[in-house]
């Protein structure tokens, strides 16, 4: 034999690990009832409590290794065999030495837990039923929270006598405040004191979850020891989750040994599989309630939280369905001039009456649109920058904020609670709430800080004081509700199909643009195509009127003809070029080798440099690079850049153009300097465009040739820059990619 599952349930409980305590394996029962546990396979009894020899009238030594066929009728045992795991059977009525008790019966894991409590007799059936239907009667008219929590208070304190009954709300920190209280006369009242979340740890709270409703029948009764079957517990220490026995946590028992408590009744109250509070009753001297008692009080809380989901539900479901009716409305704004931040900030609706915040914020493409008690601008930036560091997630919601961020006074003031939108993962785009802070007096039953201590031998206490304790709480604002959150997810997901639909259509049109493009593109060369022929007729025949009939003209007649005769020639280079550009924009590259010294003398061979501008003098770098490129449109190039240079240095005095190589910024280059008249460099950009001339008619020329030289560049992926100055010459560097 030995001592339960005592050595695995921790002996050096802390502050740290005091939320860890493993109370569902406590290894301890209370001392009104009595547990038995078998094998379900081989049926061997492998616990015990210690008191169950009393009952059963046979030494520990002669229970645990026994058949449970020594003690339980083989048709019970079959019954609680056939259970399934973590369901208890009706409680059965059963003798043991001329005492009754009640059996109630479940399974875990392998294990069959049978408890026994002293029997009493229940109610009379027929109360009991008035009892259920009173119950939902009186709960199911009730539509307002507060009304509900005060008559559930009521109807306990009515049917089972606890001297307090308190309906305990968790917040979102797991602190607790009393809303509603039934209590005896003589009992000061604790309505609205608040408990701070360390009174209830998170494994007692997850086991009021499972367990629905529990009692403690004596406060300052001795616990009873569960034995085991000699290797039994080390492996497998007895899952208390279920049991209607368990003792409790020796700090939570200090704990309302020290507010003078004798006994307690707790129901978990539980709303969409969340613990939304408990019943906690407390009774000033030992009280049992039976079975049936503790089931209908089940039943109670299950209606009652019902009620209260039902209730929290429909409020939620109206103030969505409000919201949505303004978030139509700001979509529509948004709509009509497909404009965010007109739609959300500059009409009568604003992103402000979405929710009850009392500023908001639209941040797009890091400028911030302030609506209402908002911060600064800065100090929105700053906002949004915290946030980022805290989530990243696309929502964020706090009602602590500015306790979390070293505030200004003013972002205190303005921005204690914050509701935050992304709109996008990677910018700082987003939607953004302000509530101010609400400076509130709150009243703890105790000094929160003193809630637990660690005592010199290491021993943890919970506080001996539950004297009220005012505090000013400051930094907090008004919770933000859930309607609130979901407004605003809701709008987030419209303004984010909203861009992803601008998006869409942006893309669509520059399709479109591009196609239309193309189309301008072939209409061009097919126009410039066909203006030749009848460009041939008025060429041909205004060189026969000037060959024949000539001297019969007056001087008008005469320069008119010559005017005739530069137009065509003018209008011919035009549509050459024309055509040249459209070839260029069709053509696919095709890459060699170019030595740029030959490819540039054939070109100036070409234009006969030597006879047309005698004056000039041109040099040309030797070692220059090779570079991969299509020699057509290179020679092209070649001979646009130099048509260029040729012509704007025409009137200098001593005519230069060098052509060379250089790097810049890392990068290979050519280019091609002259000393001709030069332009604004402002103009850097517009001297590429199409028809865009800077200079005026005392030069030839039709605008196009640069706009070809840089469509050639950008074939070969290459880059083509310009330096100039006005009567300082012109450079242009350029490389193939
Ligand atoms: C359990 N603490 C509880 C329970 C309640 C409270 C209701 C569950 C009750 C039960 O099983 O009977 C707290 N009771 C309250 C509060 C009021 C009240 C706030 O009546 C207010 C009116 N407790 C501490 C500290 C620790 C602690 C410091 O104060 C641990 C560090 C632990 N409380 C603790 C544990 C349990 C508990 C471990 C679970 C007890 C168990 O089920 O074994």
């Amino acid at each position: 034999m030995a001592e339960g599952s005592k050595e695995l349930y921790p002996k050096d409980l802390s502050l740290t690990n005091c939320d860890k305590e493993p109370i569902h394996i406590i290894g301890k029962i209370q001392d009104h009832g009595y547990l038995l546990v078998y094998d379900a396979t081989s049926l061997k009894i492998t616990y015990c409590s210690e008191n169950v020899s009393t009952i059963l009238n046979t030494p520990i030594e002669k229970i645990l290794g026994a058949s449970i066929h020594s003690f339980i009728e083989e048709v019970l045992v079959l019954d609680f065999n056939n259970l399934e795991k973590n369901t208890k059977l009706a409680p059965i009525i059963l003798s043991f030495n001329t005492s009754d008790f009640l059996l109630i019966a479940h399974k875990n894991d392998d294990s069959v837990l049978l408890e026994f409590e002293k029997y009493t007799q229940p109610s009379d059936p027929f109360n009991y039923q008035i009892q259920l239907s009173q119950i939902v009667t009186k709960l199911n008219d009730i539509r307002e929270e507060q009304h509900m929590c005060d008559v559930a208070a009521d109807l306990i304190k009515q049917f089972y006598a606890y001297d307090r009954v308190m309906i305990y709300r968790f917040d979102e920190n797991w602190d607790g405040i009393v809303v509603s209280e039934a209590r005896s006369k003589e009992l000061e009242s604790w309505l609205g004191l608040r408990y701070p979340a360390s009174d209830i740890p998170v494994q007692a709270r997850e086991l009021f979850l499972k367990q629905g409703v529990r009692i403690i029948s004596d406060i300052h009764s001795e616990p009873v020891s569960i034995l085991a079957l000699e290797g039994e517990e080390r492996e497998n220490p007895v899952d208390l989750t279920l049991s209607e026995l368990r003792s409790s946590s020796p700090i939570h028992i200090e704990y309302l040994k020290n507010m003078k408590v004798g006994a307690t009744l707790t129901a978990a109250i539980v709303s969409k599989g969340k613990l939304w509070g408990l019943i906690a009753c407390h009774h000033y001297k030992p009280k049992f309630i039976n079975y049936y008692e503790r089931q209908s009080c089940n039943f109670l809380t299950q209606v009652f939280s019902n009620q209260l989901i039902l209730s929290a539900s429909n409020t939620l479901l109206q103030k969505v369905n409000a919201s949505a009716v303004l978030r139509n409305t700001l979509i529509e704004q948004i709509t009509r001039n497909w404009d965010i931040r007109a739609g959300l900030t500059g009409d009568d609706l604003t992103l402000l009456d979405l929710t009850e915040a009392t500023g908001a914020a639209l941040c797009l493409d890091d400028v911030v649109y302030r609506l209402g008690e908002a911060p600064e601008e800065a100090e929105v930036f700053e906002i949004i920058k915290h946030i980022r560091t805290q989530t990243s997630e696309n929502s964020y919601v706090n009602n602590a904020f500015s306790l979390d961020l070293k505030s200004t006074p003013e972002v205190v003031k303005k921005a204690s609670g914050v509701l935050c939108m992304f709109i996008s993962k990677l910018q700082n785009d987003c939607l953004i709430w302000f509530k101010p802070e609400k400076i509130a007096t709150v009243t703890w039953g105790g000094n929160p800080e003193k809630a637990a201590h660690e005592e010199h031998n290491f021993k943890i206490s919970p506080r001996k004081s539950f004297e009220k304790w005012s505090v000013e709480q400051r930094g907090k604002s008004e919770p933000w509700q859930d309607y609130e959150i979901a407004a605003a997810a809701a709008l987030r997901q419209n303004i984010s199909e909203i861009i992803l639909k601008q998006y869409e259509e942006v893309k669509a049109l520059n399709e479109k643009l591009r196609n239309a493009y193309e189309d301008l593109e072939t209409f061009s060369y097919s126009v410039a195509h066909d203006l030749r022929a009848p460009l041939r007729g008025i060429d041909g025949f205004t060189q026969i009127l000037k060959e024949d009939y000539y001297n019969q003209l007056d001087d008008f007649g005469k320069s008119s003809i010559e005017t005739i005769v530069d137009s065509a020639k003018n209008m011919n280079q035009l549509i050459d070029n024309i055509l040249e550009f459209s070839r260029v924009t069709q053509y696919q590259i095709n890459r060699e080798p170019l030595n740029i010294k030959e490819l540039t003398e054939g070109v100036l061979n070409f234009l006969n440099v030597k006879q047309n501008y005698p004056k000039t003098q041109i040099s040309i770098q030797s070692d220059m690079p090779i570079s991969y490129g299509d020699y057509n449109m290179i020679a092209q190039l070649l001979q646009n850049l130099l048509t260029n240079a040729l012509k704007y240095t025409e009137h200098s005095e001593q005519p230069y153009i060098e052509l060379g190589s250089v790097k810049l910024e890392e990068k290979q280059f050519y280019f091609i300097k002259d000393n001709g008249i030069g332009f604004d460099q402002k103009h850097e950009h517009r001297i590429f465009k199409l028809f865009n001339r800077l200079v005026g008619d005392e030069y030839a020329g039709s605008g196009i040739g640069l706009t070809i030289v840089e469509r050639i560049i950008k074939k070969h992926q290459g880059v083509i820059k310009v330096k100039s100055a006005v009567n300082q010459g012109t450079t242009f560097y350029f490389n193939l990619g």
